[in-house]
């Protein structure tokens, strides 16, 4: 028989790459896979109802607030429910917490309790929804530190740098689940025919320097004074060091994200007058994203200190977040710090 040349990319699943990716650690029981596995499964039941989000009457908004003060969409309860269900009998976890809840949410007593512990911004961007525009949910993953039985605040409020894995799904034109769980970062994208995911996008690595910059230029005047004069420097002429630089927001934090991985550039949210400390949330959001970036070999930072070594001491606490190509985020901190 004719032998047959390597296909030039072969089909690897998520699945089997996260199987894979265990086997390389001796002495992995497997509670990592089976808790990416549960995780990927919960993605696509929120992106089942994601799709028919404009034909049945799930959409408006209902009557409460959520912790931080966004208007809570049914989506976003959907996706929230949707997950802790998915993720609380799996005996992978101990404790979860979800930027739409102002408390630890807790493992049922009758279900066994894991090593791992989840945190999750179940639909991020969904100011967005009724307009079509790329949203997602965001996860981080830790490893426990209290010895055993019910997970507690110790085991939630980590420092980023603690994440065994981290990562986001998207719920755009295509469906894509990009995870890290500390070699490297790979995107999948799902293939709806079969409803697998599929690797699409190989150990992405950022550029080390973009030319794209994604902010609210809206909250300019409540900037610092740095803050102001790094927008004003990229978005001067000068062609020798690609400026100025394209302007690109789309309000949806992690279609923003992914495009600054994936072309490179600048993401930044910063503090301001009326938000000292920005909108985003440290454990829901600017961790796992920066563990992304910064497996990608970009950088991550609050303007001052590396995000991933800030220690959360409240669930729902706020950080500034500059985060994409290394040269970028550098040159946005030495404004920041005056030297620009
Ligand atoms: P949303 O309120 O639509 O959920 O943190 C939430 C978030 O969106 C991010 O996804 C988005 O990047 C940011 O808020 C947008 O905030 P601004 O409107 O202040 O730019």
């Amino acid at each position: 028989m004719e032998s047959r040349s390597p296909s030039a990319s072969k089909f690897m699943t998520l699945e089997r790459h996260i199987i894979e990716g265990e086997r390389q650690h001796p002495g992995a029981t497997g509670q990592f896979s089976g808790l990416l596995h549960d995780l990927s499964l919960a993605a696509k039941l929120v992106w089942r109802e994601v799709t028919k989000a404009g034909l049945v009457n799930i959409l408006g908004e209902t009557d409460r607030m959520n912790i931080s003060g966004d208007v809570v969409k049914h989506l976003d309860e959907f996706a929230d429910q949707t997950i802790f269900r998915m993720m609380d009998h799996g005996g992978h976890l101990c404790v979860m917490a979800s930027e739409e809840n102002e408390d630890l949410l807790h493992i049922p007593e009758d279900y066994p309790h894991g090593k791992y512990v989840l945190l999750y911004d179940p639909l991020d961007g969904s100011s967005n929804i009724d307009a079509n525009v790329t949203i997602g949910s965001i996860f981080s993953i830790y490893h426990r530190v209290t010895a055993s039985g019910k997970g507690t605040m110790e085991d939630v409020l980590q420092p980023g740098c603690r994440q065994v894995a981290a990562g986001y799904v998207l719920f755009g034109s295509s469906m894509m689940f990009v995870y890290s769980a500390g070699h490297g970062v790979h995107g999948f994208t799902l293939d709806p025919s079969v409803g697998e995911f599929l690797l699409s996008h190989e150990d992405i690595r950022i550029p080390s320097k973009g030319t794209i910059y994604s902010m609210n230029e809206g909250y300019y005047e409540r900037w610092e004074p740095g803050m102001q004069r790094f927008l004003q420097y990229i978005r001067q002429e000068d062609p020798s060091t690609g400026r100025p630089y394209s302007s690109r927001y789309i309000g949806s934090l992690v279609a923003d994200v992914h495009r600054t991985l994936l072309y490179g550039g600048i993401y930044c949210y910063p503090g301001d007058r009326k938000k000292p400390k920005g909108k985003l949330r440290l454990a829901y959001e600017n961790n796992p994203l920066a563990y992304i970036i910064e497996n990608a070999g970009g950088i991550a930072s609050d303007g001052r200190r590396r995000i991933l070594d800030i220690t959360p001491e409240s669930l729902h606490e706020h950080s500034p977040l500059f985060l994409g190509s290394p040269e970028d985020v550098r040159l946005a901190e030495d404004f920041l710090a005056g030297r620009g």
